[in-house]
């Protein structure tokens, strides 16, 4: 059994959605960063840099438990615990799956939760800011919508590369810059919301 904790944010939804395509058996620990339960002492040990997601797998390697934090490595372990091609065996496919994986963790969704502080949530008006991190939003979702269109998914095959990425062509892509420049994105964004672990992921807890 694998706890999860989690909150409505982008990087929970990752997790979330990965777990449900995943099938593993878990529980939803829900950990409301607003009201700062995720400086509980007890949750620092299970995520010392205080972010959602984490998660405790109780029959870990070795039928240990084991901790993690970081929606990408939680999307990677998912995947390989799994075993459902989410993340592939074949070291090849690995290679670019890992590299959209990173993409989405380390910049998209980086880069996407500026644009979301500073064009949709600041009390300050900033234009500098405003400006900058609509173009940075605007740029990537371009790179995303030339890159699908060449293919199906981000590494071929739907992967934990995907469910990276979703989370905020879902919220800012869609509802903030709407997706009508980016035919092939729309595309890709439609297939992935249609799946039924969607569905469960982002629906109520
Ligand atoms: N790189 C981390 C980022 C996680 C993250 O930014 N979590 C936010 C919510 S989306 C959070 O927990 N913020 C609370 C805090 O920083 O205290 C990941 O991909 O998991």
């Amino acid at each position: 059994m694998i706890d999860l904790y989690f909150w409505t944010t982008d990087n929970g939804y990752k997790a979330r959605h990965g777990m449900e395509e995943s099938g593993l058996p878990h529980t939803l620990k829900p950990v409301n960063i607003r009201a700062k339960e995720q400086f509980a002492p007890d949750y620092l040990k299970i995520s010392p840099g205080h972010k959602i997601p984490a998660l405790v797998d109780h029959d870990g390697p070795g039928g240990k438990a084991i901790s993690l934090c970081e929606s990408g490595a939680i999307l990677k372990y998912l995947g390989q615990k799994a075993g459902n091609g989410l993340y592939p065996e074949d070291p090849v496919a690995r290679i670019k799956v890992d590299q959209w994986l990173f993409y989405g963790s380390a910049t998209f969704t980086t880069l996407a939760q500026q644009f979301g502080l500073w064009v949709i949530r600041s009390a300050e008006d900033v234009p500098q800011a405003k400006k900058h991190y609509d173009a940075v939003l605007r740029d990537m979702l371009g790179i995303l919508d030339r890159h699908l269109g060449e293919h199906e998914y981000m590494a071929d095959d739907f992967s934990v590369a995907d469910i990276s990425i979703f989370s905020d062509v879902h919220t800012h892509g869609v509802k903030d810059i709407g997706l009508d420049p980016y035919p092939n994105l729309r595309r890709w964004h439609d297939a992935i919301a249609a799946r039924p672990a969607v569905v469960r992921a982002w629906g109520p807890y």
